[in-house]
């Protein structure tokens, strides 16, 4: 059993040293990241969207937690390996590193430094069970006192050993805490700014979405277990492929552009009826078009392919982005530089499109070329290609199963169309006629609209079902469909319970 405990504690003490490495090498190559990220890329689509559905964004910590609960089975089978035989055990650590080393070596945009911290976590981890086994080599002496000794040494070794854990553990989160704030950047002043925002409803109508969504709050879906450490001093934005003159472009390059500003509402494949994935912010950044046009597009090229820092691409059908409608490549959201969860320093924001195929953030480079040559991280992986954001709408008060009191209340939510805009949102009750709520303030076509209807609720239980229709007459569709592979639909349905 002691023996179980040195591998698990060698273990511990490899993995932090590497994640400690890691922090300056590069954050995403630390051991347990890379395999998680391995994990996350050979995932079944399938597999993955049940695990998005089932465990919200808590799905990354889960599937962190999960690697490491594994090393750590496998760690303690090393070390009762160990008390056989030191290099059998030795060699468990050994293998379990290796391949933790060949995934961060392996994932798209890494160089052979990212099997540092790998290197790192085996002679850390090999050192410390050396010295743990060693210190425990006298176990089967016969005499008292040469037993004490021993444990004594264990014991001091296994104390040195976690208190290093602990500390490396520790310098690593203060190095990825000490990195550039992203909001010690100076925004420039748009050229073309957006008019006044108005007031939503949230205020007199609690329960609603607010209606734009605060940067802490706004959803977060990405492939990443680790944020990049990406600087504005090193950014570099690259158009190339099918162009007449490749461009470069730093950051300073882009605030000195004309610069736009818009209130675009974001949503995710992966958002289910009713889901939470959607988010309205107000973008800071320079037109799509206006960095094509530098660049001068080709005649073959039918999709964009977006590439972020880690080499990780997103296809977006150039006919969309160039309709006019308000691409953009975003710096700021609500007033802030874009947060690190966001795409710090630079992303893409195309209205009406869903994130996958169009908002790609840490975005380094925009290479003109067609479906046919290439191919982006989601396309290989089924879903579709032309993914237009679908008219949905949402009950966010009262919620579902929420049993509450009778008499004069309101049923309040949100509703987007994205490029087309709402024009009206229809409760329907109890399988009543459909009514019309009221509109919240409008903000654009791209932006989601609040609603709100009032409610003379009688005891009992009673089925909620709302609706949409755009600005150009089209109802919501209501047959449903999984997220996969090009967007949820049906209306959303919820039962309340009124005392
Ligand atoms: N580099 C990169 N960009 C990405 C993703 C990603 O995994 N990596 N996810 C996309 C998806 S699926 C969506 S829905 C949006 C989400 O943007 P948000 O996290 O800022 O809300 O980003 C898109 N851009
Ligand atoms: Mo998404």
């Amino acid at each position: 059993m002691t023996f179980a405990g040195f591998g698990i504690l060698a273990t511990l003490v490899g993995m932090a040293a590497g994640h400690l490495v890691a922090a300056f090498v590069d954050p995403a190559s630390s051991p347990v990241l890379a395999i998680g990220s391995t994990v996350i890329d050979l995932t079944p689509t399938p597999v993955k969207e049940w695990a998005v559905q089932t465990f919200g964004t808590a799905d990354k910590p889960i599937l962190v937690g999960s690697v490491i609960v594994g090393a750590v089975a496998l760690a303690a089978i090393g070390g009762l390996l160990a008390r056989r035989r030191f290099t059998l055990g030795a060699l468990v650590l050994v293998l379990l590193v290796a391949l933790a080393g060949a995934a961060a070596v392996l994932r798209p945009g890494a160089g052979p430094l990212n099997a540092v911290p790998a290197l790192v976590t085996a002679l850390a981890g090999v050192g410390a069970l050396w010295w743990l086994t060693h210190a425990a080599s006298g176990a089967s002496e016969t005499s008292p006192a040469a037993q004490g000794t021993t444990r004594r040494g264990v014991l001091i070794a296994a104390g040195v050993l976690a208190a290093a854990a602990a500390a490396m553990g520790g310098a690593g989160r203060l190095v990825s805490s000490l990195r550039t704030d992203p909001n010690d950047i100076a925004l420039p002043t748009p050229t073309d700014p957006a008019p006044a925002f108005p007031q939503g409803l949230e205020e007199e109508y609690p329960g609603i979405a607010s209606f734009r969504t605060p940067n802490d709050s706004f959803y977060r879906i990405d492939t990443r277990l680790s944020l990049p450490t990406t600087s504005v001093e090193d950014y570099e934005l690259v158009i190339d492929g099918d162009v007449e003159n490749e461009v470069r472009l730093s950051f300073e390059d882009l605030t000195k552009m004309d610069i736009v500003e818009r209130d675009i509402t974001l949503t995710c494949v992966s958002n289910d009826i009713g889901g939470p994935y959607v988010g309205g912010a107000r973008w800071l950044g320079v037109r799509l078009t206006d960095l094509l046009d530098m660049a001068g597009v080709g005649s073959n090229a039918d999709q964009i392919l977006s590439t972020d820092v880690d080499g990780l691409t997103i296809s977006t059908p150039l006919d969309v982005a160039t309709d006019g409608r308000d691409a953009m490549i975003a710096f700021g959201m609500n007033g802030e530089a874009l947060p690190r969860e966001h795409g710090f320093p630079v992303r893409m924001v195309v209205p009406g499109l869903y994130g996958f195929v169009s908002a790609c953030k840490w975005l380094t480079r925009m290479t003109l070329t067609t479906y046919d040559e290439q191919q982006a991280y989601w396309t290989e992986r089924d879903w579709a290609t032309e993914a237009p954001i679908k008219m949905s709408s949402r009950i966010d008060t009262p919620k579902s199963f929420e049993e509450i009191d009778s008499g004069e209340t309101f049923i309040g939510g949100v509703a987007w169309a994205q490029d087309r805009g709402i024009e009206k949102v229809e409760l329907q009750i109890d399988g009543g006629e459909w009514q019309p709520a009221e509109l919240g303030p409008s903000a654009g076509i791209d932006y989601w609209r609040q609603w709100y209807l009032p409610w003379d609720a009688k005891s009992g239980e009673h089925t909620l079902t709302v609706r949409a229709v755009s600005q150009e007459g089209d109802v919501q569709i209501p047959a449903k469909a999984t997220p996969f592979p090009e967007g949820s639909s049906g209306y959303q349905q919820i039962i309340v319970r009124v005392a």
